[in-house]
């Protein structure tokens, strides 16, 4: 486990590690804890899915990977999504080591016990908030931030030595008692015998049960109060004063190693706990949710759509496509997870709508009309940044438009949003061949297309995310959306993409390997020629009509489709045009890749960073890889590729565990580029290199010569300005930087336009965010600041994601009372009633209430228990549920879950044993009563 700093133990660990690496024997860190934590969770939750809906579950072989998991849940198609979620919150969780390092607070040290347990309890209120929004990503990121400390509590503070055997509960409820903390005044520690720090924390406050942690500073001579005891560890400069040594059990090499297995083990069970918490309060099918897992597929179905006068043939098709997707999908392992669209039009755009209901966004399409739109342009741009800041990462978007945008001005922004998601953009833009109020010109009869120049900015945003540009006539766009039906695909990977602008004569390669089924290409480019070359050296013309290799093709537009045939090995795409053109080779497969730029941090305290900005130009870089699908794949080689030059730089791959691999690249390309990993699939015993396979990354990066950093609390509450403080850095010349900053909830913003940088320097400033005050609790907002070189040349940027939590004032959970309880079950029930325990019923009645100061019951349901359960409010008092629950006495026992609108659970249990039970209720309640039992149960 690592400590309050930065990973500790990673300083303990070989070569610049992360310390993903597990060996039999190496002590455990905040990833394997997390990640542990998470698979446990996972599989009990999925268990008890199957076991209500009476489907079998059978239990992945230990240790749980997140493929086995995914695939014991019965969705395989969720183990990119889930390998996904696991590493972002992971990551979040080790940042708190890079970017808190010296807060106490944020890692239980120096007895900041109250300051600690804030943090989490604060933190799992925006979990619960932005879980009931399905604001998933924001979950994520909260979860993994308060995993950091929940989990170092149990390795800075004495809980383990004062013989606990299970972790502290209370440190996730802000109303109970944290325990017995030493006094500010309390000597807590004496010396360690030299080497040996077993017995050095006091035998009063051992007998005492008095809760104690280590003071930390890497200052040195930097002291503690008196008697106070350490951290320790070489770069803790209090262990050197009396009392000298420490308490950690961040490895085994600490001074409390003896016990880091103890510790560590506790904190995997703290992490459950907290991770149980949460699952109780969202219910078990958002819990999933939360953690990437999707019964279909993990894809969202995202569409963009101008709904100006002109696009009612647009949205047609967008309406028909949409029924057949859903009509074809819905029930199968390709149904999208979440359906998303943002309506734009001029001078306004949006809402969002994000629905998992596939029959309530088939509404919403069907409703959609074209009106309006005043001039010319529209605010596509702004349409897409909504989406781009709501879908789920490595989504697929579609914009349906005939215009030119109109705010030009976010292009950086959108770009930015591109990157940080890893989201591709689609433009389906149609032409008109009818009657156009654009443009009122004497031949309007002929075709009309946006303008090369307008189509331009189009091209640039689709080229960074790896998306097309398709051009078409509004009466061929139906044909051009069979784009839109191939990507909804849960398992649809790129097998290559490239851009030649101007186009020129080029050879491309791209490897279909045995994994992959329906390899394609889609070409965009007008008059594109090209030879197609199979592993075996069959050739096929653009000019050919039928051979050997495209089973079936399309053109439309400027867009073409060649379905090929299915031939392992090395395929060859000679392209030839002196019109720019796209082209990218994908196709189906379990196996893929995810990726995050990661900075390996400067100073005393190194780890890795996942960036939320470009990456550095001119110097090295990181990369975090996960393969995906496959437990026995291996990366062997990761190359960053110009896009559409032919520079390759080769990074070095260490394998790191767990699917993991950092790679570490001595340079970044100075033009666009992709990220391009190949690997091999190993079968058989002894197990043989038997598939050799090659992935893309869609998106285009880009390196910059500008670093902007901006450290701040995520969590926002209405009505009260939230500062974000950021800093700008230049490698190169200085000068006035634009500055913009945007959010995608509109929320009043106050920003400075520019910042002065002198050369080779930083520079820094506050943007303020003010969200309304009727602001709902688990709204997310992203704030994207950017910063523009003198110039224009380069820009970087910083996407921050924030939850808006209004105060919380509700820290007791609901509370049952039993109203009644019959039962004709045999008492002493045993193995030998099993034969007549179905034909004899129980059944109970129970009031559910949340307090005078609650916030109100939001959700009843059955943790344990195989009988009926029925819940309604009381006539009269929305605030009081009533439940009734009959079982057959097979089912002995029954547990019910209670959740108020604050996510605070409780749970009830009651057991079939007493025959019948009635009470006596004051006469105010009689009235609910007899509207919601049988007569027959009051006395
Ligand atoms: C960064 O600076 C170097 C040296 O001045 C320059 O060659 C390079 O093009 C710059 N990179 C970007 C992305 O602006
Ligand atoms: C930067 O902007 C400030 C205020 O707008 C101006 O006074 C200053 O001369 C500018 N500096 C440069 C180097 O352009
Ligand atoms: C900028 O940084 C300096 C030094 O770190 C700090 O004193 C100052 O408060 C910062 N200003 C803003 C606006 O954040
Ligand atoms: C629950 O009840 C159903 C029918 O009443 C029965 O088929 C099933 O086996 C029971 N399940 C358990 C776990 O008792
Ligand atoms: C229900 O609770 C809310 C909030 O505590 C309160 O405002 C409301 O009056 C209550 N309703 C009834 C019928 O007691
Ligand atoms: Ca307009
Ligand atoms: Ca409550």
């Amino acid at each position: 486990m690592s400590s309050g700093l930065t990973a500790l133990c990673l300083l303990f660990l070989h070569t610049g590690a992360l310390g993903f690496t597990i060996t039999p024997g190496d002590s455990l860190n905040h990833l394997e804890i997390t990640e542990s934590g998470i698979l446990d969770v996972t599989v009990q939750v999925c268990r008890a899915l199957a076991q209500a809906e009476g489907t079998d579950f059978t239990f992945p072989a230990k240790p749980y990977t997140a493929e086995a998991v995914a695939e014991a849940c019965g969705t395989p198609k969720s183990t990119k999504s889930f390998r996904q979620a696991i590493t972002f919150i992971t990551l979040m969780n080790i940042r708190v080591d890079i970017r808190y390092a010296l807060n106490a607070s944020f890692h239980f040290d120096e007895e900041m016990f109250v300051q600690g347990r804030k943090i989490i309890t604060d933190g799992l209120l925006a979990v619960k908030a932005s879980n009931k929004q399905a604001n998933f990503e924001a979950a994520r990121q909260k979860v993994g931030e308060i995993l950091h400390p929940l989990q170092d509590f149990y390795s800075h503070s004495n809980w383990v030595e004062l013989g606990n055997k299970l972790p502290n509960s209370n440190l996730i409820r802000s109303d109970t008692s944290i325990g017995n903390i030493a006094d500010e005044s309390r000597a807590t520690c004496r010396n360690c015998n030299d080497d040996d720090c077993s017995n050095n924390i006091l035998e009063d406050i051992i007998q005492e049960r008095v809760l104690t942690s280590g003071y930390f500073n890497v200052v040195p001579f930097s002291t503690k109060p008196k008697g106070k005891c350490s951290h320790g560890g070489a770069l803790d400069q209090t262990s050197k004063k009396e009392p000298k040594g420490g308490i950690n059990k961040d490895s085994f090499g600490s001074n409390h190693g003896y016990l880091h297995m103890t510790a560590a083990n506790m904190a995997i069970a703290a992490t459950s706990g907290l991770l149980e918490d949460i699952r109780r309060a969202a219910g078990d099918k958002t819990f999933l949710q939360m953690m990437g897992i999707f019964k279909g597929s993990s894809k969202a179905l995202c569409f963009v759509i101008d709904t100006t006068k002109s696009m009612s043939d647009d949205i047609e098709a967008v309406k028909t496509v949409t029924s057949s997707i859903i009509n074809s999908e819905v029930g199968t392992e390709n149904e999208p997870s979440v359906y998303i669209l943002v309506p734009f039009n001029d001078p306004d755009f949006g809402p969002l709508i994000k629905t998992a209901d596939p029959k309530a966004f088939k509404n919403v399409i069907n409703s959609l009309s074209a009106t309006g739109g005043g001039d010319e342009e529209e605010l596509s741009l702004s349409g897409l940044q909504l989406a781009l800041s709501s879908a789920p990462p490595n989504s697929e978007i579609f914009l349906f438009t005939d215009a030119p945008a109109k705010d030009r001005q976010i292009k950086n922004t959108v770009i930015a949003l591109i990157e940080r998601t890893q989201t591709v953009v689609n433009f389906m833009i149609s032409g008109s061949t009818t009657l156009n109020r654009r443009r009122r010109s004497q031949d309007n009869q002929k075709l009309h297309r946006i303008a090369d120049s307008d189509a331009q900015l189009y091209r640039d945003l689709a080229q960074a995310s790896g998306g097309l540009v398709i051009e078409v006539t509004k009466s061929e766009l139906p044909v051009a959306t069979s784009i839109i039906t191939d990507s909804s695909s849960s398992s649809l990977v790129t097998l290559l993409q490239a851009r030649r602008n101007p186009g020129k004569t080029d050879t491309f390669y791209f490897i279909v390997d045995e994994t992959v089924t329906n390899p394609t290409v889609y070409i965009t480019g007008r008059s594109v020629r090209f030879t197609l070359i199979s592993p075996k050296g069959e050739s096929q013309q653009s000019t050919d009509t039928t051979g050997p290799l495209i089973t079936a093709s399309q053109s439309v537009g400027n867009f073409m489709t060649l379905r090929l045939k299915k031939e392992v090995g090395l395929w060859e795409m000679k392209m030839v045009s002196t019109n720019s053109y796209t082209l990218k080779a994908i196709g189906q497969s379990p196996i893929d890749f995810l990726f995050d730029f990661v900075e390996e941090t400067q100073g005393t305290f190194t780890g890795y960073d996942a960036l939320d900005t470009r990456p550095r130009a001119g110097v090295n870089v990181s990369l975090l890889v996960s393969l995906t699908g496959s437990d026995s794949a291996t990366v062997t080689e990761v190359t960053l590729v110009e896009s559409s030059g032919s520079e390759e730089i080769k990074g070095v791959v260490e394998p790191q565990g767990s699917g993991n691999f950092l790679v570490h690249v001595d340079r970044i390309p100075s033009l666009e580029f992709v990220v391009r990993v190949k690997g091999q699939d190993y079968s058989g015993t002894p197990r043989v290199p038997s598939i050799v396979f090659q992935r893309q990354s869609s998106i285009n990066f880009r390196a910059s010569n500008l670093t902007i950093t901006a450290i701040s609390n995520s969590i926002l509450v209405p009505g009260t300005p939230f500062s974000v403080p950021f800093s700008v850095t230049t490698n190169g010349v200085g000068g006035n930087f634009t500055i913009r900053a945007t959010n995608n909830r509109r929320f009043d913003i106050t920003s400075p336009t520019s910042l002065f940088v002198e050369t080779a320097n930083s520079a820094n400033n506050t943007v303020t965010l003010s969200a309304p005050l009727n602001t709902p609790s688990g709204t997310d907002v992203t704030l994207t600041i950017e910063a523009e070189a003198p110039g224009g040349e380069d820009t970087n940027y910083v996407v921050l994601r924030f939850s808006v939590v209004n105060t919380v004032t509700d820290f007791t959970e609901p509370v049952c009372q039993l109203l009644s309880l019959q039962s004709n079950c045999s008492n002493n029930c045993s193995r030998n009633c099993s034969d007549n325990c179905i034909s004899s019923m129980w059944e109970l009645s129970v009031r559910v209430t949340d307090g005078a100061e609650g916030t109100g019951v939001d959700r009843v349901s059955l943790r344990q228990g195989n009988g009926t359960l029925n819940t309604s409010l009381a006539a009269g008092n929305e605030n009081i549920t009533l439940v009734s629950y009959s079982s057959s006495c097979c089912s002995p026992n029954m547990e019910l879950l209670v959740v108020d609108r604050v996510g605070n659970v409780g749970t009830c249990s009651y057991t079939s044993s007493v025959s019948t039970y009635v009470i006596q209720l004051p006469l105010l309640c009689l009235s609910i009563l007899v509207s919601g039992l049988h007569l027959g149960l009051l006395t």
